[in-house]
């Protein structure tokens, strides 16, 4: 057995994982909980002084379950890449975004393969989580980590891809099933080695563009079955059929269907940038992954789709939308949590707010927001919902007063099908 599987079996090993946010620290914690000395590395100080202070900054993670593990000195953190000089195992947990131009943007995963070559010695296994095109792992990280090392012998490399839930109760680390594709047989197998101490069901792939194809799957998955489901709530407007009670009859079949349901759009730092890492290396080979175009053209065009129904319905009660008052209720990208990245609330506040809307929002969740060069500051949620001329509910934050809402607003734009549950009233209630 190599010096690197000795010292895993025994638990010796020192992990270090690079990007210690809401996919980092989660494995920060559970490999301290499973006896490993483990070290997050993140370029924000200010997440690596909570961080040794024992207090959590994701919310999954509690601090009571952190804070211990920083007292014992089984896990700490810092801004200095020279632990990496130290480091058996390296798990690369960085941002995978877009640039402006909507293509890839890799330059987190490039710099932390510079720094871990950098520090590199013999007896390594590194470990990409970030979701990325397939090829990255071969292409990118591979090559600068095998100058001085042979890959399989003296560097082991794979991609392992990240199924963090934030918020879900039931699946967490332990009990999701981690795919892991390996650069080589040695690979995967010091990859199993080291995921089997903390993960119960280690899925195992022929190879690391393997696995980071699975990741993009999944997500593209939930972007076109979202695409299909907003589509169709588009064009039932013109059949004069709810999309909605469609969905949830159609959602009775015990097999062969899986519901989605249309939105404002597609919001979160995954279902909507993930499918265009893999469209963009398709255009790049000449190929055009058409499903993965399409449905990000029609979830893209779900916030103007929006802006129309206000309109309408403003109409409708012989209201101009220029000089209206319009309240957005919730800017969070799903319901129930703080994250507002890529949340098509900011589109819908910038289409009202640019046909000369008068537009505020609330969101207990997010009560002010610094985006896209935006710094919006939110109503308070219990104010009254009676001045505006339209509330338009954008994100079905259980902590909404909706029978109050429902009361209240002159004029409800219910882009969530969520008042159904809350009042029979139907007078001013429009959907999408
Ligand atoms: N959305 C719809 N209709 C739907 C489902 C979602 O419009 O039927 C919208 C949401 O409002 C949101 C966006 O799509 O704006 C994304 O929602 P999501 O439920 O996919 O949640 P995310 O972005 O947190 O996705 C994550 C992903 N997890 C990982 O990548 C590890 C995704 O694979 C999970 O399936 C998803 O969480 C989940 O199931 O919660």
């Amino acid at each position: 057995m190599s010096t690197l599987s000795q010292k895993i079996e025994q638990r010796t090993a020192r992990v270090v994982v690079i990007g210690i946010g809401y996919v980092g620290l989660p494995l920060v914690v559970e490999f301290a909980r499973a006896g490993f000395r483990v070290t997050g590395y993140d370029k924000d100080p200010t997440k690596v002084q909570l961080f040794n202070q024992g207090e959590s900054y994701i919310e999954d993670i509690p601090t009571a379950v952190l804070g211990p593990l920083v007292k014992e000195g089984r896990a700490d953190a810092t801004t200095d890449t020279t632990v990496l000089a130290q480091a058996d195992a390296v798990i690369v947990c960085v941002p995978t975004p877009l640039n402006k131009t909507k293509e890839p943007d890799i330059s987190y995963i490039v710099s932390a393969t510079e720094e871990i070559a950098k520090h590199q010695h013999k007896d390594m296994l590194i470990v990409l989580e970030s979701t990325t095109y397939p090829g990255t792992t071969r292409e990118v990280l591979a090559p600068p980590l095998t100058r001085g090392f042979e890959l399989g012998k003296e560097v082991f490399i794979c991609f392992s891809p990240e199924r963090v839930d934030p918020g879900n109760k039931h699946y967490g680390t332990r009990n999701t099933p981690k795919v892991l594709g390996g650069s080589t047989e040695a690979c995967i197998t010091a990859g199993k080695a080291l995921y089997s101490k903390i993960i119960d069901h280690v899925v195992p792939v022929s190879s690391t563009d393997t696995a980071e194809m699975v990741k993009l799957l999944e997500n593209t998955f939930r972007a076109v079955n979202i695409g299909l489901v907003n589509e169709m709530a588009q064009f039932s407007r013109s059949l004069g059929i709810d999309p909605f009670e469609v969905i949830r009859a159609a959602a009775t079949k015990p097999f062969g269907f899986m519901p989605f349901y249309p939105g404002p759009g597609l919001g979160g730092h995954c279902i909507p940038i993930d499918p265009l890492y893999l469209s963009w290396k398709l255009r790049a080979l000449k190929v055009q992954a058409k499903f993965i175009d399409l449905a990000d053209e029609v979830n893209s065009s779900m916030p103007e789709y929006v802006v129309g129904r206000v309109v309408d319905a403003l109409n409708d009660q012989r209201k101009p939308l220029k000089g209206s008052r319009i309240l957005v209720a919730g800017i969070a990208y799903k319901k129930n949590i703080t994250d507002v990245r890529e949340s098509p609330a900011f589109d819908i506040i910038a289409g009202l707010s640019r046909r000369g809307a008068e537009v505020e929002y609330t969101d207990p969740y997010a009560p002010e927001v610094h985006e896209h060069g935006l710094h919006l500051k939110g109503v308070d949620p219990s104010g009254s919902f009676a001045p505006y001329d339209a509330v338009v509910i954008v994100t079905d934050h259980d902590s909404f007063d909706y029978p109050r809402m429902a009361r209240e607003a002159q004029l409800i734009v219910d882009t969530r099908d969520v008042m159904r549950r809350h009042t029979e009233e139907r007078r001013h209630i429009v959907g999408l």
